[in-house]
């Protein structure tokens, strides 16, 4: 039933079920790199509980998977990593009309109509990587946002990862680790070889593969890198987001090269049929398309929740038909 067709009782039931159901599959994902279910039921069930929540909001408590960045602080054997600036998670909507609403409060918000910057949503795990006069000094992983976990000496043994900048900044810049494809069928015919169980996805596999104790195995696993975001734009000496991405390929870090400014968010559709479209040929996972206010001021005044900016959301791309994971699930359950 529709959240405002239902009795209180019946609201209250649903939520705190759907609370404890996601935490667990939270818990699955974020500390265990093994999803219990597919993205795209954990992602229903979200948005269930997201209607539900607003129409009952007194029934919103603080350790809801709705107001908390999911992920572990720490594993065993690796330390903890305190993030000054917090690492959030992203909305995401699964229909250009859920876009068209998103861009309507973005618009009314900032009292302008703003350009965008597309970008590729990669399949993989936020990382944040703080370079000291240009040097590589700390790596860590959002674990829940404010505290992570320190993998410094893992990220270190990935190649695409500069460990010294081609200008001596001290700056933090954050994107995301993945597994290439080609790698994680490789890693997963291995491990199917040597009788272990294999990744789910490329992006449990990247978790796995990072949060490891030992670098040496960090390093077998290949894994590569794209970075986005920074919240030190003016040590860049620049004041939009698609800038920032061309002055990280200056640093020497790796972008990537499919971004597209946009001025208006009806232009979006093409970008996404074209990217629906090439999305099996590219040589890593893509699950949708991240949307940002590229302007980096307008950024700041529209701000953040508690668990995600304000200024940029991601479209879905709906689930895809082959299912790997299926298999996983009967083991698991
Ligand atoms: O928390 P972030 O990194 O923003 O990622 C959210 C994404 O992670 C969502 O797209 C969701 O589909 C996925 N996720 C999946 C599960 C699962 O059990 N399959 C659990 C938690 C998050």
């Amino acid at each position: 039933p529709q959240p405002t067709n239902m009795s209180t009782k019946d609201a209250q039931v649903e939520i705190s079920q759907l609370q404890d159901e996601l935490t667990d599959y939270g818990i699955a994902y974020y500390e265990q790199d093994a999803p219990k279910v597919e993205d795209h039921v954990y992602d229903e069930k979200y948005a269930r509980l997201v209607a539900l929540e607003q129409a009952f909001p007194q029934f919103v408590t603080p350790d809801s998977p709705t107001q908390n960045v999911g992920g572990a602080q720490t594993k065993s054997g690796l330390e903890k990593v305190q993030h000054p600036v917090p690492m959030l998670s992203l909305g995401d909507v699964f229909s250009l009309e859920e876009l068209q609403e998103w861009e309507n409060r973005t618009a009314k918000a900032l009292g302008q109509q703003p350009s965008y910057n597309l970008e590729l949503k990669i399949d993989g795990l936020a990382v944040s990587l703080k370079y000291d006069n240009g040097r590589l000094i700390q790596a860590s992983t959002r674990g829940n946002g404010l505290i992570g976990e320190d993998v410094t000496a893992n990220v270190k043994t990935i190649a695409d990862v500069p460990q010294t900048l081609k200008e001596p900044l001290t700056i933090e810049v954050r994107g995301e680790i993945y597994m290439p494809k080609a790698s994680f069928a490789h890693l997963n015919e291995e491990r199917e070889n040597q009788g272990q169980e294999p990744f789910a996805n490329p992006r449990n596999a990247a978790a796995g593969s990072l949060r490891q104790l030992d670098a040496r195995e960090t390093k077998k696993r290949k894994l590569s890198a794209f970075i986005y975001y920074t919240a030190e734009a003016d040590t860049l000496g620049v004041t939009k987001q698609s800038e920032v991405l061309r002055r990280f390929a200056e640093l020497g870090l790796p972008t990537n090269k499919d971004n597209r400014v946009i001025g208006q968010m009806k232009d979006i559709a093409p970008y996404i049929a074209e990217y629906t479209e090439k999305r099996d040929g590219l040589p890593y996972g893509i699950d949708g398309v991240v949307v940002k206010v590229d302007d980096i001021d307008s950024e700041i005044d529209l701000g953040n929740t508690v668990k995600v900016p304000r200024w940029s959301i991601a479209y879905k791309f709906p689930p895809e038909e082959e299912q790997t994971i299926v298999r996983d699930i009967e083991w698991t359950v």
